[in-house]
């Protein structure tokens, strides 16, 4: 299998680093806007501007983690798309994975994550460590399930959000594009717009 190449040499890279090599995986190097980033003995490759030279033969890895803002996150990945690179998923050696459920180019889900059956997630997500994802809920392209936090079954998140750590959305409940929901909130009815919210049952704050 072609080695990876992770953008984003950070906490979210290493936490990535090392799911990958306990699931048996290469990485090849990072990249970093900051040459002196640690990735527990993983090669520099360069910055943003070595991706225009990368050649064929490897997967990459939007490694920068997201947490008020997907900005940089759908830029890289605009640029990866923009230069014909080929995104790789990560799926932790701890991690359930329904074989009904369908997993788009570019995420990855951590340690004890679990996907359950028919749920959709989209490009370029985080499934953090220990997140649970229902039966049949959909998780918008570029949006960070975080630790421990539930989507339950059938409930819709858009495209670039939050789920905060340990929070949790209600079976059915629909969630917009561009949505923080604030660590440990319960949201118990649909969010219409963008914004932050927080707090049980979860209330807008921004
Ligand atoms: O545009 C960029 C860029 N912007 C920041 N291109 C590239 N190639 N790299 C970029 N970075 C790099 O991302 C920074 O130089 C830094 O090395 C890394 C961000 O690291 P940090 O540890 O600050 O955050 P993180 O994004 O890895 O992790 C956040 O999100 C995770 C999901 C943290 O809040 C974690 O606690 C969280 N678990």
């Amino acid at each position: 299998m072609s080695a990876l190449v992770f953008i984003g040499g950070g906490g979210h890279g290493r936490a990535c680093l090392e799911t990958a090599r306990s699931a048996g995986l290469t990485v090849a190097g990072f990249v970093d806007r900051d040459p002196q980033a640690d990735m527990q003995g993983a090669p520099w490759l360069g910055d943003d501007n070595w991706l225009n030279e990368a050649t064929g033969g490897q997967r990459f890895l939007i490694t920068v983690g997201q947490v008020k803002s997907a900005a940089v996150r759908v830029r890289l990945y605009d640029q990866l798309k923009a230069l014909g690179l080929p995104l790789a998923t990560l799926i932790a050696s701890t991690a359930v994975v329904s074989p009904s459920a369908r997993l788009g180019e570019g995420s990855a889900v951590l340690h004890h994550a679990l996907i359950n059956a028919d749920a959709d997630v989209g490009a370029n997500c985080i499934i953090n460590s220990g997140a649970l994802v229902e039966h049949d809920a959909v998780i918008g392209a570029h949006s960070h399930v975080a630790t421990g936090a539930i989507v339950n079954g059938g409930a819709r998140i858009g495209s670039r959000c939050l789920v905060g750590s340990r929070a949790v959305v209600l079976q059915g409940v629909i969630v917009a594009d561009d949505v923080v929901i604030g660590a440990g909130a319960v949201v118990t009815a649909d969010i219409n717009e963008a914004g932050t919210w927080v707090g049980v049952p979860a209330r807008r704050v921004s």
